[in-house]
């Protein structure tokens, strides 16, 4: 363990490039890494490694700089996406996700919503803390729908930071149909809405966990996201955000409150149908022409148009205590 007085006077290392370094640390957890006791033979293997340089360019311009998970390899190679690559699996599948942080700072992968053993996990503290090594987590999702996956060693500033991926779970007919005997769809996009606080995006790894005040309790944003595309406006043209459908056609909205504010979504004149609340069928279908979700939260929406236009997508993100709009992001249903 880690001495956290005296490791609290030392000098913060800086980020920089995301490159080399370690030390400085407060963040406080077992380095006595053990492997997964409990590995049986799986279906489905995913290798994630780290990146914590993504460059993500906004509309305006400004480059922030995005941590992720890379699709296999470890350490500080690069390679890695805002979002993280998804994972894409089968009800009932095995499947082992091998996460290699082969670096000084401590990662984990948190299946939000899926429900393993605590050994896989992944929640920091609770299980292991992965650094300058490599855990694999085994889990087996039981029912089909939306999930994501995101790390969860200081959770508050790492999934800000962007640590997080789509994680969708078909049922046995496969891919096209929402859950088993549930309704099926032709199309598909997923709507990961995010807000991004720039000034965090400077942060040490184990900011806020030094005794001093990291400001982590005030989140400022200033870009507004939908799965890793900025929502001012490249979010209304981009590929597997926005959709264009024919009349007649079921378009499914995967859509993950991906945020800490609350999201007010708005459909903009399109009339959806729940399904499903954080991958649970819900008894009775509900027609909705908006929503409103709290963070981790994620809805199954199918759209059915019966009218050709432009249907523009819009998320509020409302701040968690006023309820005051700080910002809005939008794509785009084009119904033809
Ligand atoms: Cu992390």
């Amino acid at each position: 363990m880690f001495n956290v007085l005296e490791r609290a006077q030392n000098t913060p290392m800086g980020m920089g490039g995301g490159g080399g370094g370690g030390g400085g640390a407060c963040y406080v957890y077992d380095e006595n890494l053990q492997a997964n006791a409990n590995l049986v033979t799986p279906d489905v293997t995913y290798s994630r490694g780290i990146d914590m340089n993504i460059p993500m360019t906004m509309d305006d311009g400004n480059t922030i700089t995005m941590w992720g998970f890379t699709d296999g390899g470890g350490g500080m190679g690069g390679g890695g996406t805002f979002p993280s690559p998804a994972m894409r699996v089968t009800q009932g599948q095995i499947v082992h996700t091998e996460l290699d942080v082969n670096m000084m700072w401590a990662h984990t992968i948190h299946h939000h919503g899926i429900e393993p053993s605590w050994d896989s996990d992944g929640v920091g503290h609770m299980s292991w803390d992965v650094q300058g090594g490599n855990y694999t987590y085994q889990w087996s999702p039981a029912y089909a729908g939306t999930y994501f996956y995101h790390c969860h060693t200081n959770t508050v500033l790492h999934a800000e930071m962007g640590m997080y991926g789509g994680l969708i779970v078909d049922p046995p007919e496969g891919p096209g149909t929402l859950y088993s005997g549930g309704p099926t769809y032709d199309a598909e996009v997923i709507w990961a809405v995010d807000e991004i606080d720039s000034a965090w995006h400077n942060l040490d790894w184990d900011a806020g966990t030094c005794g001093a005040d990291a400001g982590l309790n005030e989140l400022n944003p200033d870009y507004f996201i939908i799965t890793g595309v900025d929502g001012a406006q490249s979010a209304m043209t981009a590929p597997g955000i926005a959709a264009t459908v024919n009349v007649g056609d079921k378009l499914l909205a995967r859509y993950i409150c991906a945020g800490y504010h609350p999201q007010q979504l708005d459909f903009g004149g399109l009339t959806g149908t729940i399904h499903q609340s954080d991958a649970r069928p819900l008894p009775t279908p509900q027609q909705v022409t908006g929503l409103r979700a709290i963070s981790g939260e994620r809805y199954d929406i199918i759209f059915e148009p019966t009218t050709p236009g432009e249907y523009t997508i819009s998320a509020d993100i409302k701040h968690w205590a006023t309820g005051e709009v700080l910002g809005t992001a939008r794509t785009k249903i084009t119904v033809v």
